[in-house]
């Protein structure tokens, strides 16, 4: 695929393309994918319409739990960002927190078109078993994986170099931000930009 010179962000001609609650409903074309991955709750839904930056196409909410399919959206003919379900949901009942895990864990195995994982967590907390799951995912597929510290506005200024230093044993250069004050987002549409470049490169 060729490289186009389109700026992508802000992204004026993203749209909402469709929401597959099974994988045989994710779309059928060749545009790349970014996946947005991360506990529940952790401000995925949110991180997209801060790195879109155009209005609120993607659904958040205060409860854990929203966003329970995988959802599609176009930012241009070449380039879709995925909103993945939360992992982690301890309200949902086993069979649905399963199945949850399974429809994500089968896209992030299996999708061809997928070049990397934005992977949010909230900064205040320590990294999980899941998170570390899904970077040696990741490298065995030879993906790449970009780390977002998420709400960084709820943390006190000496703890944002304890929260770098406790997540780079999961992944290289993870970013500080908010999606709340958007701090750190041109940090992440420059991440999106490169791994994007590095993807037509090697197409
Ligand atoms: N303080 C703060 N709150 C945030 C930030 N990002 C998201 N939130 C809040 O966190 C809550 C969850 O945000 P969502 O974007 O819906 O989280 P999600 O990861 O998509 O959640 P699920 O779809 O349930 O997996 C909402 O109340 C957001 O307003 C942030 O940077 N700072
Ligand atoms: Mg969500």
């Amino acid at each position: 695929m060729k490289q186009r010179a389109t700026k992508l962000w802000p992204a004026t001609r993203a749209r909402f393309v469709t929401s597959a609650h099974r994988l045989s409903e994710r779309p059928r074309w060749k545009l790349l994918e970014i996946a947005i991955a991360g506990r529940s709750n952790a401000g995925k839904s949110s991180l997209i319409n801060a790195l879109l930056g155009v209005g609120k196409l993607a659904v958040t909410s205060k409860t854990p739990g929203r966003t329970r399919a995988l959802n599609f959206f176009a930012l241009n003919e070449y380039l879709a960002l995925v909103d993945l379900p939360g992992y982690g949901y301890a309200a949902l009942s086993k069979e649905g927190a399963q199945s949850l895990s399974r429809l994500l864990y089968e896209y992030l195995r299996t999708e061809q078109n997928l070049i990397g994982v934005l992977l949010v967590v909230d900064a205040r907390r320590d990294p999980e078993s899941q998170e570390f799951e899904l970077a040696a995912l990741l490298r065995e597929r030879g993906l790449s994986l970009i780390l977002a510290l998420n709400k960084c506005d709820k943390l006190a200024h000496h703890e944002r170099a304890a929260a770098l230093k406790k997540y780079a044993a999961l992944a290289d250069d993870p970013i500080l931000c908010s999606a709340l004050q958007k701090e750190g987002i041109a940090e992440l549409r420059r991440r999106v930009d490169e791994l994007v470049r590095s993807a037509h490169k090697s197409a």
